[in-house]
């Protein structure tokens, strides 16, 4: 293994600055460059790297990643005026156009390469960049976020074509997504690329969809993009090592690369005013150390955002000084990540389970989702994950499609928000079972039960309590609904897929059990189901002991995949069934009454119509023969 740490600086990258007042942009300063080098003088660490020097990329190399106009609009730049470079930079979101910039960015580009090439000739074990403009939001045909060229992108296209990797890793540990990067790559399987980023529910910069972490790639890339989102700000050193922990070390190890680049922003570090987190410099030692231990120590650091001069001048000099092979220090704080951090790790396992190895052997620990009503953390038990809901045109579009018929008033296309948000992540196997609150039960259950079918679910078990105003078409088999109900419905006969059972519990004491354990659980298991949906509509005829005891049964079907839609907002039963579905209690029975006779007939009855369609309900050749005798007399 190579030894020695080479270290790029080029002061001239310091003339790209900022010519007019925009505060959005002025914190890309040249400080951030000068500062960061005098930090690492004063540790001393300077001269104990190898100083490789930049040069300019050539058009060329630029072209590895960018279109000839990209080129062609920044070398135009150079001899523009302010007024001119002023125009020509509200064409991007978040940049600006220096004379100097094209000049410093080609700098930037290519003491990227310079940095590739020492360490891919062996002249170095690693090294880092210091480098402005920086590069991960740079697009094939675009400047973007401060920066012009994607100087990593442009290395990894580089080291590919001129030593011919064929696996390259690239850790974007910026606090931004380099949403540049990942569209350069996405269907590149070819390059695994890594970004955890502040995102707050896409509600910060650049606020893009494909920021998310079901954002895995594209195409022969699929599973080589992992996004971890932050949807909270003050993520902390615990945080950070969890992700590597979790995520990003197990799939590094099985990618196995051959050299490894960081988009080393340190952004993501204390004090930081875009990232607004709480990590200190010495973890980015020990994210560097970790990296270290892959492709061979083959590790190029190329600096991206950072705008707090003294955090991320401190930052960089535990980043070299790890690099030279300093002991590394240690970490402070509370060892333990935060709720928020492991709702994300789980969810981007989840995302990749079917990509990576390392994953195939678990289940989400994350079981119920939710979506969050004014004050329900107070009513929820813990563990419940609360989702965002959906937006007004996004239900719009979804139902005016395929649920048209059944949705006909605005209201209650609302209502139908948290539905799709929750049913998803439980379809696409995120989370194990969800809660909805309704306004219109029975029709939320006639939506869900269509959309899990047309996901592509082929049995879906649906036990309705209450009135079901609304019966979807069960003729395919793909879905067998159980209604319990207070009253005799009449008109609407019993069939296979479709079955009305008339309950109602006992005031008494819980009687129900008998009804379960005696016809709803044989059909069930008879039926196999792999979703199974739990509704609650108006005049339910069970407490709520025998719902909650319900929710409990059923979770020994569709590996406890379960929806539970509860009509409006009643708060003891909807806290009843959300502990039901995380397993924090074991529903009490009330005091056991046994059936009355009127009971036990009915349910005798029901087992003789259904027995040989479900033939878990058999228990006894004479009973059964009893009861058919006794029904075609
Ligand atoms: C490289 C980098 C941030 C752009 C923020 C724009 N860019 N609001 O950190
Ligand atoms: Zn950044």
């Amino acid at each position: 293994m190579a030894s020695g740490t080479a270290l790029i600086y080029d002061a001239e990258m310091t003339t790209h600055k900022l010519l007019w007042s925009d505060p959005i942009c002025d914190i890309e300063v040249p400080e951030r460059l000068s500062s960061s080098y005098e930090q690492l003088r004063s540790y001393h660490l300077v001269e104990r790297c190898v100083h490789v020097p930049a040069r300019e990329g050539t058009e060329e190399e630029i072209l590895l990643v960018h279109s000839l106009e990209h080129l062609e609009v920044a070398k135009s730049t150079q001899t523009m005026n302010e007024e001119e470079l002023k125009r020509v930079s509200e064409n991007y979101d978040a940049f600006f156009f220096h004379p100097s910039t094209y000049r410093c960015a080609r700098l930037a580009v290519g003491a990227t390469l310079q940095l590739v090439d020492a360490v891919m000739s062996g002249k170095v074990r690693n090294g880092m960049a210091l480098v402005r403009p920086p590069g991960h939001h740079s697009q094939r045909n675009a400047a973007n976020g401060f920066c012009l060229f994607n100087n990593v992108a442009i290395a990894a296209e580089y080291a590919k074509l001129k030593y011919g990797l064929q696996r390259i890793l690239i850790v974007d540990w910026d606090v931004h997504h380099g949403q540049g990067t990942q569209y350069i790559f996405e269907e590149d399987p070819s390059v695994l690329y890594f970004s955890w980023h502040r995102y707050e529910h896409q509600e910060f910069w650049p606020s893009l969809k494909e920021s998310n972490y079901d954002a895995v790639g594209l195409g022969r890339g699929k599973g080589f993009n992992i996004n971890l989102p932050w949807n909270k700000v003050g993520m902390g050193n615990s945080d950070y090592l969890a992700a590597f922990f979790h995520v990003l070390l197990p799939m590094a190890f099985e990618f196995d690369p051959e050299l490894v680049i960081v988009s080393s922003g340190y952004d993501s570090g204390i004090g930081d005013p875009e990232g607004q987190m709480n990590a200190t410099p010495e973890v980015f030692a020990h994210l560097t150390h970790f990296l270290m231990q892959l492709a061979n120590g083959k590790l190029c650091v190329i600096l991206e955002g950072g705008y707090h001069l003294k955090s991320l001048g401190e930052s960089v000099c535990m980043t070299v000084k790890t690099l030279l092979g300093d002991p590394v220090p240690q970490i402070t704080g509370e060892m333990a990540p935060c709720l928020s951090a492991i709702e994300s790790i789980q969810n981007v396992r989840a995302a990749h389970k079917p990509y990576w190895k390392w994953l195939a052997y678990e289940v989400p620990p994350i079981k119920t989702a939710t979506i969050g009503c004014e004050g329900s953390e107070h009513f929820l038990p813990e563990h419940v994950q609360l989702m965002k809901e959906m937006d007004k045109t996004e239900i719009k579009a979804l139902v005016s499609g395929f649920y048209a018929d059944l949705v006909k008033e605005d209201k209650t296309l609302l209502s139908l928000g948290s539905l799709f948000v929750i049913l998803d992540r439980i379809l696409k196997k995120e989370v194990c079972n969800g809660i909805t609150a309704s306004p219109t039960a029975a029709l939320s259950t006639a939506v869900a039960l269509r959309h899990s079918v047309r996901f592509g679910f082929q049995r879906v078990l649906c036990v309705f309590v209450g009135d079901m105003e609304m019966i979807p078409n069960t003729e395919d088999g793909k879905m067998l609904i159980i209604n319990i109900c207070e009253k005799e419905q009449s008109g609407k006969t019993s069939c296979k897929h479709c079955i009305s059972l008339n309950w109602k519990e006992d005031a008494e004491g819980n009687d129900f059990f008998s009804a379960l354990v005696g016809f709803i659980l044989p059909v069930a298991y008879s039926y196999q189901p792999n979703l199974t949906v739990i509704a609650v509509g108006p005049n339910r005829s069970l407490e709520i002991s025998g719902i909650s005891l319900l929710v409990a049964l059923l979770q020994g079907l569709a590996e406890s995949r379960i929806f539970a839609v509860i009509e409006d907002t009643e708060i003891s039963l909807m806290q009843n069934v959300a502990k039901a579905l995380v397993g924090a209690s074991t529903p009490s029975f009330g005091i056991y009454v046994p059936p009355t006779q009127e009971k036990v007939n009915k349910i005798k009855a029901l087992r003789g119509q259904f027995q040989q369609e479900w033939k878990m309900l058999q228990c006894s050749g004479k009973l059964s023969d009893f009861i058919f005798n006794s029904y075609t007399q």
